[in-house]
């Protein structure tokens, strides 16, 4: 699920009348030996995580966590206060994420600033896991996402001013001034670096990249963080294509105008664990794409990441039959520049999906796609054929031969395909002339040829 897009059903907030008495906190007496080295040494978007994973429970079970509450970690209060208190709730989490070096203690807003917190003084500046404390003990919140203007996704304890109930994320207007004011307790990873973020439940994903022009990105790094955890966070790696030695760079397909996003974050082989997948691509004039996932292994309890190729023809996520998996739509990259020009290639339909952190390919169990895939190529041939391109000479079909007898194949049609060949060849329409005859060579080569290939990637079963 894409935070985005995802249809939340948010609880509007903003606006809801708090009095001074309902929230108002005493100063927890909570005295804690500060290691000022290790403070602000996490990522700061991670007090938004661990503050999420209290949703719906008692604010003060994060003080538990802590080993903050009174009588031995027994009573339902902190220092005397209520556990669950809004303020306190974020005094938990904070000494969570921190590694036990921040618990802000003291006058409201001071003692933020005495346990390492920034000031960030203006509502654009202000990023995921950024505390803000408004009035003096009025209420204090956690931001969890930015959703447009000054309006922000936030997550807190006791909004409601009498459960002491973790809830978010939930929509706030912030306004910053002398009587609300925000501070970042951790550490922005990459601050003028662009970002994506998706994830449900305990998995939450980020991929970091350097913009280096329109809809250029490099650099792509990803972290996958799973149930307050950072498991993964490197730089993802580049692409060695099988058919040469070039190492290929991996640049996320980030492109704002389609929202095309490269992170997903969605349980691919329907086991109720999410998998975490990169779309990449080396750029140039082909949009050769890859996809590299990230499966969660509990045995091992660490991310495996697998990649699969795509090439030109790329994919589409579906849901094209009854079992829950998710089917990847694409075609086979293979035909691609193999049996004509690049520009004159056509590719048969394949269909993926991905089970145990393998991909399967699927095709045959689609015939009535393969079908219209076929019937599309075919189209293609007999409105091409006997057409001759201006300085170039007779319009080479091949290609789109060749993707249709792909997908007759797969439907077990080899007779069809043999015969459909021969009329070809005997009509004069895989006749080519200049640099293709020298590269590719004549009529019967491009059927010895396809045929060989066809037999070898599996698509005519002896
Ligand atoms: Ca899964
Ligand atoms: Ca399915």
């Amino acid at each position: 699920m894409r935070l985005a897009l995802a249809a939340i059903a948010f609880i509007i907030a903003a606006g809801v009348p708090y009095s001074d008495g309902m929230l108002a906190h005493a100063s927890p007496r909570i005295d804690v030996a500060l290691a000022a080295s290790r403070t602000g040494a996490y990522d700061n978007a991670l007090i938004a995580d661990t503050a999420l994973k209290y949703v719906g429970r008692w604010g003060g079970e994060a003080c538990r966590d802590a080993g903050k509450l009174d009588n031995g970690n027994t009573a339902r209060t902190v220092g005397g206060y209520g556990a669950g208190q809004c303020r306190t709730f974020v005094n938990c989490i904070l000494w969570l994420v921190s590694g036990g070096t921040q618990y802000p203690t003291g006058t409201y807003f001071q003692s933020f600033l005495s346990v390492g917190g920034k000031e960030i003084k203006k509502e654009s500046d202000l990023s995921k896991g950024d505390i803000v404390q408004w009035g003096n003990g009025l209420h204090t919140y956690i931001i969890v996402g930015h959703l447009h203007d000054d309006v922000f996704n936030v997550v807190d304890s006791n909004s409601d001013g009498k459960s002491e109930t973790v809830a978010g994320p939930h929509q706030r207007k912030v306004v910053l001034g002398t009587r609300q004011r925000a501070f970042r307790m951790g550490r922005i990873s990459a601050p003028a670096r662009a970002a994506e973020e998706d994830g449900s439940g305990p998995v939450r994903a980020y991929l970091y990249y350097t913009q280096t022009g329109s809809y250029i990105y490099t650099h792509p790094r990803v972290q996958i963080i799973r149930s307050g955890q950072v498991l993964v966070d490197e730089p993802v790696p580049p692409y060695r294509p099988a058919y040469n030695t070039t190492v290929q760079p991996a640049w996320p397909v980030t492109a704002p105008s389609t929202k095309r996003h490269s992170l997903t974050v969605r349980d691919l082989d329907a086991d109720g664990e999410p998998e975490v997948m990169v779309e990449l691509t080396w750029g140039g004039a082909h949009h050769v794409t890859w996809s590299r996932v990230y499966r969660y292994d509990r045995a091992k309890r660490r991310y495996l990441a697998s990649v699969h190729f795509w090439g030109d023809p790329g994919f589409e996520l579906k849901q094209l039959n009854r079992d829950p998996r998710p089917e990847w739509l694409s075609a086979d990259p293979r035909f691609q520049g193999r049996f004509a020009c690049e520009g004159c290639s056509g590719v048969p339909l394949q269909v993926w999906t991905y089970r145990a952190g393998r991909w399967q390919d699927i095709t045959r169990a689609f015939p009535t796609r393969i079908r219209n895939d076929a019937a599309h190529w075919w189209r293609v041939y007999l409105s091409e054929r006997g057409k001759s391109v201006p300085g170039v000479g007779r319009n080479d079909v091949r290609g789109w031969l060749a993707a249709w007898a792909g997908d007759e194949e797969l439907l077990g049609r080899h007779r069809q395909v043999i015969t459909a060949l021969d009329r070809a060849r005997r009509r004069g329409d895989l006749a080519v002339e200049g640099i293709e005859l020298d590269v590719r060579g004549n009529a019967s080569t491009y059927i010895r040829q396809l045929l060989r290939f066809m037999r070898r990637a599996g698509y005519i079963r002896a």
